[in-house]
């Protein structure tokens, strides 16, 4: 019999590789998406499958759209990938940010125990939760320390997941997912604002980039990866929580260096920096340990890094040719 998911978030980068992946296992893949005026399908379009998904319209953060998404789509899983995703902003649209990434995944989890109990959870959580790192390398049993109101509200969101599973025995499960990125990355977060800035700089279309602290590190992996992990999840037996992410973490300045080096290029001849791109409270440094997830769903990072920045700088070439 056929399988039916139901995805929020469909139109960002891990809903379309996710619907991709599904679309791919025979699923009927349905999506929950909020009206725009602008063009949200860009991404469903580049891995053509936008006409093979079912669109729903309706917002994360309205009850009543949410529990008409779940009755329509009749689910055996359901993926809430719904957030305002961008730390940044999230200083800027600190209530918005809890209404949709908080209080937008309590009320997935309340339509799943009010109308699909039976339906299998996956809740987007993140390595934001960790923050203010309180180990060296960060596991499922981290203490969180959130820097951002997103970080914040993606906790409430965790740990409502980590209650319904305990409280109500929903199969519940939260990926709590490093960075990751793609050729679909929004051209807001650094690793794409950097090979997109590449590509116009060697187009000839842009001087320099102007960027914040890039002695940030982070733990990138490759977005079609962890869509991967994501699915595993809701394939065992209970739900669970697991850390995904590479086990390795590189600075933002040496990934403008492998990006600018793709094109024969300097990043110090064209990176400024600017005081504008900095945060009211930053986390220094990300560095996931994906063990659990590779002894109990078999899942591994298989994409360097300096492969991803290759597939995303020549994924921008392309575009901006
Ligand atoms: P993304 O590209 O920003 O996608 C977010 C999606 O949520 C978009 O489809 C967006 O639609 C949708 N959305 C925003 N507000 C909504 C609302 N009120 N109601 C319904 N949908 C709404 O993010 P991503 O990188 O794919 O990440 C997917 C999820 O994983 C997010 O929850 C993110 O916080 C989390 N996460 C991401 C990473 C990462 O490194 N990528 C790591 C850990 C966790 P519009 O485009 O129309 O706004
Ligand atoms: O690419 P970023 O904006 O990603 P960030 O803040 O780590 O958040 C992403 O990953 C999280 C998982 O850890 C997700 F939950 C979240 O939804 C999102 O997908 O910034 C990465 C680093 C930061 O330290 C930032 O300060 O790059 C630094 N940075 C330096 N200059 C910059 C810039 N970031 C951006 N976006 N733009 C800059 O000009």
């Amino acid at each position: 019999m056929t399988k039916s998911a139901l995805i929020t978030g469909i139109s960002g980068q891990d809903g379309a590789y996710l619907a991709q992946l599904l679309l791919g296992k025979g699923y009927a893949v349905h999506g929950l998406m909020p009206r725009r005026s602008s063009d949200t399908l860009w991404r469903l379009r580049e891995l053509g499958i936008a006409n093979a998904v079912q669109l729903i319209d309706g917002d994360v953060a309205d009850l009543s759209a949410v529990l008409r998404a779940v009755k329509q789509s009749n689910p055996d899983e359901i993926y809430n990938l719904a957030a305002q995703s961008f730390v940044g902003t999230s200083w800027q649209q600190p209530l918005l940010t809890a209404q949709v990434t908080g209080v937008g995944a309590a009320n997935v989890l309340e339509a799943v125990r009010l109308i699909q109990p039976a339906a299998k959870f996956y809740q987007a959580s993140t390595s934001e939760q960790f923050g203010l790192i309180q180990a060296e390398r960060q596991d499922e049993k981290t203490p969180f320390y959130p820097r951002s109101p997103y970080g914040a509200a993606k906790l409430y969101a965790h740990w409502m997941t980590v209650n319904y599973r305990e409280s109500f025995g929903l199969h519940a499960s939260t990926g709590i997912l490093f960075n990751h990125e793609s050729p679909l990355r929004g051209v807001e977060f650094v690793t794409r604002k950097v090979t997109d800035a590449v590509a116009r700089i060697k187009h000839g279309q842009q001087k320099e980039l102007r960027l914040g602290n890039i002695d940030a590190k982070r733990d990138w992996g490759f977005a079609g990866d962890y869509v991967e992990a994501m699915w595993l999840m809701t394939q065992q037996p209970q739900g669970d929580d697991y850390v995904v992410a590479t086990g390795t973490t590189t600075t933002v300045r040496e990934m403008c260096r492998i990006a600018f080096a793709h094109v024969g290029l300097n990043y110090e001849d064209h990176v400024v920096i600017d005081p504008q791109f900095f945060r009211p409270a930053e986390v220094d440094v990300l560095l996931g340990n994906p063990a659990k997830a590779q002894r109990l769903l078999g899942w591994k990072a298989s994409t360097p890094l300096d492969a991803l920045i290759a597939m995303m700088v020549d994924a921008d070439m392309r575009r901006v040719a």
